[in-house]
């Protein structure tokens, strides 16, 4: 006997407090950083509740975490939904988190209602999406869509000194029961839902963002290599102070980046100072830049100004500089005709939406190379992330999730071409127009 499918608006508010509660902080934040003890927590108690429902669950050697509903034809690659669970150190309890169990309760409404879906729907959690502990980010969708190399980051040192592989097999290890599967499988589709991570929605009083595109990211790591000597005793000619020198290149990028460019955002994150002692003149510092821009080219124009900055700023100070890149996503558009099957599904449910660029990069970027992908955002209060103030309203969790399941039923109902993440594979290929029916009806 089927239903209609409905969300279960108190049940997700409560999955997402219990979520909250691992890794909670005291301002009332998450520290979930992925592959750490909190993040297998949340793994096993993701893995749980899907095993209560009788759900497939499996993995992957990257730790991607996937729960699958059965379709009626299992030949027929999945729709697939879902985000991540790992947090910035002082996260907020929604990044990530609101759209992996926006998509578990997806797959727990559609059971409630007993609804048998041509395809399967598959809800994933990906690994590493932060990339704070271990860079880079999207270490879980990159692998997935083939261009991640597992072998060559299991030697990545964490922030906290940890050995990546070792992490990695722990938390693998601490879930047995999730079936083992190869990197990579077909999907038919792939849509996150995610918070916006800035203001515009709540400005413009809109509930769900329409995510066409998302903008470009790269980041460097930069030492400055110097000589340590005494604080007291070494006058000005004699040093070769690496902390001189990129104090100096920083400031002069904050000055030239992004007051020419409103698009361009240039951010030092992270730095550490060797031997870091009250009166020793650094030997090392190291610093990290995360830039952004819509523009691959005017991405680029950055990197070679803070190549140049940076190089000025080690002559005149006399010290070395190196500058390593660490994460180079390019901007990408997501597949109009999903962003389209969840524009209908709004408007079936009358929910207003408006078209939205990501400020943000997202596991969907990469999943977008190897399936037709796109993103669903709600707003979050005065556009705050990456902080433990992060805020979400019940009615805009509920509405996200309620555009989700709608969009997640078009899509398993539609006959999409598959698609198999493979370098051979072309770039997808569009749905055929009688998909795009099916789907959109
Ligand atoms: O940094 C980012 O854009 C993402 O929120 N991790
Ligand atoms: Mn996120
Ligand atoms: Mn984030």
């Amino acid at each position: 006997m089927t239903s209609s499918p409905q969300i279960n608006a108190q049940r997700l508010l409560q999955r997402i407090a219990d979520f909250a509660s691992i890794g909670a902080t005291q301002a009332g934040g998450v520290n979930r950083q992925a592959l750490s003890v909190e993040d297998r927590a949340a793994r096993r108690l993701l893995a749980e509740l899907a095993f209560a429902r009788g759900f497939n669950v499996y993995q992957d050697a990257i730790a991607n975490l996937f729960i699958s509903r059965a379709g009626r034809d299992p030949s027929l690659p999945p729709v697939l939904i879902g985000s991540h669970l790992d947090s910035q150190p002082t996260g907020g309890r929604f990044d990530g988190a609101l759209g992996t169990l926006s998509a578990f309760e997806v797959l727990e409404a559609l059971q409630d209602a007993g609804v048998v879906t041509e395809r399967s729907v598959e809800m994933v959690s990906w690994t590493n999406e932060e990339g704070s502990r271990f860079s880079p980010g999207c270490m879980g969708s990159m692998a997935f869509v083939g261009v991640g190399d597992i072998a060559g980051w299991r030697d990545t040192r964490g922030t906290d000194g940890t050995r990546l592989g070792d992490e990695l097999a722990a938390t693998l290890k601490a879930l047995p029961e999730a079936k083992m599967q190869p990197v990579g499988h077909a999907v038919s589709s792939f849509v996150e839902v995610h918070i916006e991570q800035g203001p515009v929605l709540e400005r413009a009083g809109i509930p769900i963002g329409l995510v066409t595109s998302v903008q470009g990211t790269r980041w460097l790591e930069v030492s400055f290599i110097g000589e340590a000597a005494h604080a007291g005793t070494t006058p000005l000619e004699f040093r070769k102070d690496p902390m001189a020198a990129a104090v100096a290149a920083i400031a002069q990028l904050q000055l030239v980046v992004m007051p020419a460019d409103p698009m361009a955002r240039l951010t030092v994150g992270r730095m550490s100072v060797e031997p870091s002692s009250v009166n020793v003149i650094p030997s090392k510092v190291t610093f990290t830049i995360d830039i952004r821009h819509p523009s691959k080219e005017l991405l680029s124009s950055i990197e070679a100004r803070i190549d140049a900055e940076c190089r000025t700023s080690a002559k005149r100070h006399m010290v070395d500089v190196l500058i390593e890149k660490r994460f180079d996503l390019a901007p990408g558009k997501f597949d109009t005709t999903v962003v389209d099957v969840i524009d209908s599904a709004c408007e079936r449910l009358c929910v207003p939406n408006m078209k939205i660029v990501s400020g943000a990069f997202h596991d969907a970027l990469f999943v977008s190379r190897v399936a037709p992908t796109a993103m669903i955002f709600v707003p979050c209060r005065d556009g705050i992330s990456h902080n433990e103030a992060e805020f979400v309203t019940s009615e805009n969790i509920e509405t996200g999730a309620k555009v989700l399941l709608e969009t997640a039923l078009s899509l398993a109902r539609g006959a999409m071409t598959s698609y198999f993440p493979s370098a051979r594979r072309p770039r997808h290929l569009p749905m055929s127009k009688r998909a795009v029916r099916k789907a959109r009806s």
